[in-house]
């Protein structure tokens, strides 16, 4: 199958307006509950997601959203289900954590770490009855550090199970910087278990696209699994309305509010030396700044516009092609709320 940039790029833009939909949903208090989305990560789900084919299999996080919209489910009933509308893809029961779609074999779960073993079961159930099939997990970094994962990893290495493990790193696990809490080398770690491991920029969607090809197409040739590690951003940090996103994104509006208390007790007597307390406040102002420089909102971060940097040579058709998918898109939003609660 060749490289077709134009369509990964319209999975991947649909992907986003349907995801801003959504937020738009959640802060008009419409969705209830927390709100996890992969906006961000766009590139590194439609890389993957193109080389699916009928009878493979998705084993999806808590952000599974962009992955089932992106793999063909249909978008009115996630919104529904995200609206827990008895219409929607889990009769509005299971929320946009629990979306479970049985013709695409697609499921997801709150559960960190839970793409593993699903993943290997689709993977199992392929090599006996869907030979050639192959089932993919998405998860996050955090998830690395989850036992069922490593054991799910160990088991489709012995068994050569059809499984590619795509590990959407973000450094993050909620306020948990990733490093601080996980040992050695994630590609290692696969290695020792017998994977192969191809270390992919997330943000670069031919990338992902080659090496997930390559992958899949080892997995469905009967040679294991492989472990993809994709480097992405969230850009709404954990969920929507995330606490710490809101202080990077006005930092100076938020600046006398933290500079203020420091202050004072800077100038407070006794206690630390003048010395100490210099050092004190060099550090904290070096942390703000690098707050305030915080990589996630850097533009150059941003999948969608990398992507699109590679089609402007073709402005009409590019703005063609976005037109007619946010016109879709406001189709699916009416179609979604149509009737709703009724
Ligand atoms: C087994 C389990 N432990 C803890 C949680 C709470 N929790 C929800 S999301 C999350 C962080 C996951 O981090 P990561 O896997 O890196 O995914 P990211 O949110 O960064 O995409 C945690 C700890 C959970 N849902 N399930
Ligand atoms: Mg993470």
């Amino acid at each position: 199958m060749p490289l077709d940039v134009w369509s990964l790029y319209g999975l991947m833009l649909r992907s986003r307006l349907f995801e801003e939909a959504i937020a738009q949903l959640w802060h008009a208090g419409l969705i209830s509950g927390e709100m996890h989305l992969g906006t961000g990560e766009e590139a590194t789900i439609a890389g993957v997601v193109a080389h699916l084919r009928e009878g493979d299999a998705m084993a999806l996080d808590h952000r599974g959203s962009a992955a089932m919209l992106m793999r063909g489910i249909d978008p009115v009933l996630i919104l529904r289900e995200l609206l827990g509308d008895a219409g929607g893809l889990c009769a509005g029961m299971g929320g946009h954590m629990h979306l479970f779609a049985k013709e695409y074999l697609a499921a997801s779960s709150g559960i960190v770490g839970a793409e593993g073993p699903m993943a290997a079961g689709f993977a199992l159930s392929a090599q006996y009855v869907r030979p050639g099939s192959v089932a993919v997990a998405f998860f996050g970094d955090g998830a690395m550090n989850q036992g069922m994962l490593m054991e799910s990893m160990n088991l489709a290495s012995v068994w050569k199970l059809p499984v590619l493990f795509v590990c959407k790193d973000d450094g993050w696990a909620i306020t948990t910087q990733s490093d601080q809490v996980t040992a050695g080398d994630l590609n290692k770690r696969a290695q020792g278990l017998g994977i192969p491991a191809v270390e992919v920029d997330g943000r670069d969607v031919c990338a992902v696209w080659e090496a997930a090809g390559k992958a899949m197409e080892s997995a469905r040739s009967g040679y294991g699994p492989t472990f993809l590690h994709a480097r992405c951003v969230h850009f709404e940090g954990h969920f929507l309305g995330f606490q710490l996103i809101k202080v990077v994104r006005a930092p100076l509006r938020e600046m006398p509010r933290i500079a203020g208390p420091l202050t004072q007790s800077f100038l407070q007597p006794g206690g630390a030396s003048l010395q100490e307390r210099l050092a004190g406040l060099k550090a904290i102002s070096a942390a703000l700044l690098s707050t305030v420089r915080d990589p996630r909102r850097d533009p150059a971060n941003d999948p969608l516009t990398r992507a699109r940097l590679l089609l402007q040579a073709e402005p009409l058709h590019l703005q063609e092609l976005e037109e007619q998918i946010e016109k879709e898109i406001t189709s699916i939003l009416a179609a979604a709320m149509v009737g709703l609660h009724s």
